[in-house]
């Protein structure tokens, strides 16, 4: 683990610096796969799930049969715990709701804003070493309450060409209409052209590998929205001698263990603390089964004292962690000077594996510094916001001479015609009354 000592200002990009990774032959694979989805549809889907899956499906979609077969071997406990979290996040979401926003902006002149949802929208789960059913939850709840129509959800098949039990029963219980088993670049683009059996979408949730994410970039290109773009996993903790060194090390392990390329952060105002963390870390490490994974991730993370708490904050800020523990005295004073995180997790108590599972909170976060500018998912991900407006005979006669002055002013006489117009035949109204 690399020790920093109050480094300079000057030396905080070099020290924070994420995982890079290059775009150059990704892309010319992406392009190709999309180009050849756009034009041959399933057959193309089905030819590149056989090359980069290792799998022939006669079907991409997964039949009733299979998500009954699936729930039968989830053991109770899983299922219990599954619907808790399903309960705890549905309540938080729920919450989100907002009524609409009404304003009589002037006499006569009514504006008013309101959600309304994404008909279509495509979950992507990926497979890989542990597949994160988890997410499932993140994306689907949201999606449901906020009333989106047509929510389907796409995840790569294993070699036998199927998808994790835990995956099915998951997406069944938060009522999925459309699960396939299709995944990586071809996923993405099926779900940007549509297909004969996989709709288009309007927006692309979920992680994914590099492929995937520059996939998603390119969806973007031909109209589709996505919900962020997408990074390994991050976690900075912000501790002082009131933390609990093998609490902190078990977060920042928590994290190491998503994958090689995950970035983990101890600021810390106690020397004394730092050095109890790293024995920890590191007698943690070895009981660990993704012990490699996380160890390569740790040898990458970063142990940073600092003196002076302004410093700190900061350095938190100029950073932007995707997750944000803290663990401190001064708690109110880090949390109002916080502005700069995905999610924040308060207290000794609060692990950030709670937000991952089951407190109510959303998983899906900005990574990769993009906290600077983005939200983590919520219920607007999967909303837009409309605008209305209706303006009375008053009204009109009222404000009307200020769109015709700026009209004019702008040089665009038609934009003035429409309101004169009205102008007009109201005065010529009132002068018969
Ligand atoms: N920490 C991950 C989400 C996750 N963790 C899923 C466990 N399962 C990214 O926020
Ligand atoms: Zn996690």
């Amino acid at each position: 683990m690399k020790k920093y000592y109050d480094p300079d200002k000057k030396e905080w990009d070099e020290i924070l610096s994420r995982p890079t990774f290059t775009v150059g032959d990704i892309e010319d694979t992406v392009n190709e796969v999309f180009q050849a989805v756009r034009q041959k549809g399933d057959k193309a889907v089905k030819d590149y799930t056989e090359k980069f899956d290792g799998v022939a499906l006669e079907s991409a979609l997964v039949s009733e049969n299979e998500i009954i077969a699936a729930e039968k071997t989830i053991d109770e406990g899983l299922k219990r715990a599954i619907r808790q979290a399903y309960d705890n996040i549905h309540k938080f979401h729920e919450a989100q709701k907002t009524p609409p926003v009404k304003v009589e902006t002037s006499p006569g002149v009514v504006c008013w804003q309101q959600k309304r949802p994404i008909q279509k929208v495509g979950l992507y789960i990926p497979g890989g070493t542990a597949p994160l059913f988890s997410t499932i939850l993140m994306l689907a709840i949201p999606a449901k309450i906020a009333g989106c129509e047509e929510i389907v959800l796409c995840s790569p098949p294993d070699k036998n060409g199927n998808l994790p039990p835990v995956v099915l029963y998951t997406a069944s219980l938060c009522g999925i209409d459309r699960i396939y088993k299709v995944g990586g670049i071809q996923a993405v683009a099926a779900m940007t052209f549509g297909t004969q059996t996989i709709p288009r979408v309007y927006k692309i949730f979920g992680p994914g590998n590099q492929y995937v994410t520059v996939a998603k970039q390119l969806a973007t290109k031909y109209g589709v929205a996505i919900d962020m773009p997408a990074g390994p996993s991050e976690l900075l903790v912000m501790a002082d001698d009131t933390a609990v060194p093998s609490f902190v090390a078990a977060d920042l392990l928590s994290q190491a263990e998503h994958g090689t390329d995950s970035q983990v952060v101890l600021v810390t105002t106690s020397r004394t603390l730092l050095q109890q963390v790293e024995e920890e870390v590191n007698s943690q490490l070895d009981a660990l089964p993704r012990k490699t994974i996380a160890q390569k991730a740790i040898g990458n993370s970063r142990l940073i004292y600092m003196s002076d708490r302004d410093r700190a904050i900061d350095l938190i800020n100029t950073y932007g962690p995707e997750h944000y523990i803290l663990c401190v005295e001064d708690e109110d004073y880090f949390l109002q000077n916080t502005i700069n995180a995905g999610s924040v997790f308060i207290g000794n108590y609060t692990p950030e594996s709670a937000g991952d599972y089951a407190s109510g909170t959303n998983h899906t976060l900005p990574t990769n510094g993009y906290a600077r500018q983005y939200s983590g998912v919520n219920l607007d991900s999967f909303n837009k916001s409309i605008t209305f407006q209706k303006i009375s005979e008053e009204g009109i006669m009222a404000l009307g001479e200020t769109i015709e002055i700026m009209a004019e002013a702008e040089g665009l006489r038609a934009h003035r015609n429409a309101v004169t117009l009205r102008r007009d035949l109201l005065r010529q109204k009132s002068q018969k009354e």
